[in-house]
């Protein structure tokens, strides 16, 4: 069904549509740097009759409907979702240049989430809460409107499902508008939509400019909540956009993971999580763990493994399914994580592997960067504390569980982090105090529809996946009802 399919058109209330304001404009492929296709762009009036379509389609159709049809709404476009993993890879590769047995294997698992919360839209109840026999009162739980959701380029697919199943559940309508330099799978993704036979403006899908589009987006007074994944300093100026609306905000910004290996861990299953988190999506994802802190004792052991294995990642063409690696999403993030490289080399840390761009005749013009390891980093170096994005792995030695905790909890963010220990003890002690919203031990970058996922402190507010996934999108209204019917 996608093979064919063309992304020159926006979609919105249910058809596919020539921007208003905005325009057609190629989209670039990271692994040559050239235009691999058109692309729909909306501009202003496009983001208001999107908001206008979902207006109409939540007052209208949706919140009314019962909650196990929509379920079944859901269901439909999850199978659906499922016929076409193989194309909605090879669209977003295409477009970002995440190797495409990675996209595969993220993009295939999402079938399942849309289950898991289709499995939730029937089940929004309240609760009834002891007062005294003169009244009855309880909660019921109600969809919050219509939500804009801006994602990132990363991984747009996954964004979009994270944000929109538990919308849709809730009963809520969107309006997606995906990064500018990665649409084409969201307008995918809209085709899909139609397919599964959502009522026209549940789900309208405008590509646009973040400062354009976006910022109109979240200035809307139509608009009733924003979900946002990007950038800390981006959501700052969308708290800004939106404050004179006061909507609702949920973020999920950047993160700075530390990954502790203590001693005593498993150093074989420890390096491959480690090594193998470093270089995923290019780097370019806010679990990774970018910082990775290592006990002295098994110090050296690691960062020459770390040498050694960056050696033997194939780096190439993202659509051939041998490539471990593909290039950087975009130039800018290329040339972000090219500075962040200098700024290590300057601030004195030991390059042990990699450190350049890449062109060879095979790569050229693509975004492509060697995976790269500094060891001897220090935790207040700018490479340790601020969100590089890309394939860039910073070794900081560490004595002790107290000088471990210190480090993993002395950056702005609190997102994720992993240990490593064979210390039941230990793995409970450390877990506790580190400051993130997922801490994985003697694992790393599990997740599931089920599990809460959002960061402490910078790395975001709210929490996507599991049940609480569902409270964003989600206002309590008490009632109260006099038993007597006096007023007292
Ligand atoms: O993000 P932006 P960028 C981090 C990562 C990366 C850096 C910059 O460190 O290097 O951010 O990436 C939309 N009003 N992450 O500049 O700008 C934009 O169109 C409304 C971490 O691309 O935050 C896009 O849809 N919307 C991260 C989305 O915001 C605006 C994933 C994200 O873009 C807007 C991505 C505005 N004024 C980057 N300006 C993660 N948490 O995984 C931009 N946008």
């Amino acid at each position: 069904m996608l093979d064919s399919f063309r992304f020159d058109r926006l979609f919105i209330d249910g058809e596919w549509t020539v921007p208003l304001d905005g325009g057609v404009r190629g989209s670039i492929d990271p692994a040559t740097g050239k235009v691999w296709g058109d692309v729909a762009y909306g501009g202003i009036k496009d983001i208001d009759r999107a908001v206008a379509a979902a207006r109409a389609a939540f007052e209208g159709p949706w919140r009314r409907m019962p909650g196990w049809e929509r379920a079944a709404i859901l269901r439909r476009f999850a199978d659906l979702y499922a016929t076409q993993i193989d194309a909605l890879a090879r669209i977003e590769t295409q477009d970002n240049g995440r190797a495409v047995r990675e996209s595969r294997g993220d993009i295939g698992l999402h079938p399942q989430y849309w289950h898991w919360f289709a499995s939730l839209a029937d089940k929004l109840s309240g609760r009834t809460i002891p007062m005294d026999d003169s009244v009855h009162a309880f909660t019921s739980r109600l969809p919050v409107g219509v939500v804009g959701t801006i994602t990132p380029w990363n991984v747009p697919l996954m964004a979009a499902t994270w944000k929109l199943g538990p919308a849709l559940a809730a009963g809520c309508t969107v309006v997606l508008k995906p990064a500018e330099q990665t649409p084409a799978s969201s307008l995918a993704l809209a085709r899909l939509f139609q397919e599964a036979g959502f009522p026209p403006g549940v789900v309208n899908v405008v590509p646009g400019d973040g400062p354009a589009a976006g910022a109109h987006l979240v200035a809307h007074p139509g608009v009733d909540k924003i979900a946002f994944t990007g950038e800390g300093a981006t959501a700052k100026t969308i708290l800004k956009t939106g404050a004179d609306t006061l909507k609702r905000f949920s973020f999920e910004l950047g993160g700075k993971a530390p990954h502790i290996i203590f001693a005593d861990a498993d150093i074989e299953q420890a390096l491959n999580a480690a090594t193998g988190s470093a270089w995923a999506l290019c780097g370019q994802s806010c679990a990774l763990g970018s910082r990775i802190l290592v006990e002295r004792p098994v110090y050296d052991r690691v960062v020459a493994a770390f040498r050694e294995r960056a050696a033997r990642v194939r780096v190439g063409m993202p659509l051939d399914p041998a490539t471990h690696m593909g290039p950087q999403a975009h130039h800018q993030q290329l040339d972000k994580t090219l500075s962040y490289i200098d700024i290590g080399r300057r601030e004195g840390a030991d390059l042990v592997a990699g450190g350049s761009r890449i062109d060879s005749p095979d790569l050229a013009g693509g975004y492509f960067v060697e995976p790269t390891v500094f060891a001897g980093v220090r935790p207040d170096m700018r490479i340790a504390q601020e969100e590089i994005f890309g394939p860039v792995a910073a070794i900081i030695p560490f004595d002790g569980e107290e000088e471990a905790v210190s480090i993993a909890n002395g950056t702005p963010y609190g997102l994720a982090a992993g240990l490593w220990t064979s210390d039941t003890g230990r793995a409970h002690r450390v877990a506790n105090r580190i400051e993130a919203g997922i801490v994985w031990v003697n694992t790393y970058r599990y997740i599931r529809w089920s599990t809460p996922y959002g960061g402490f402190k910078t790395s975001g507010w709210g929490r996507e996946n599991g049940i609480e996934a569902l409270d964003s999108y989600l206002e309590t209204r008490t009632t109260i009802i006099s038993t007597t019917g006096r007023f007292a």
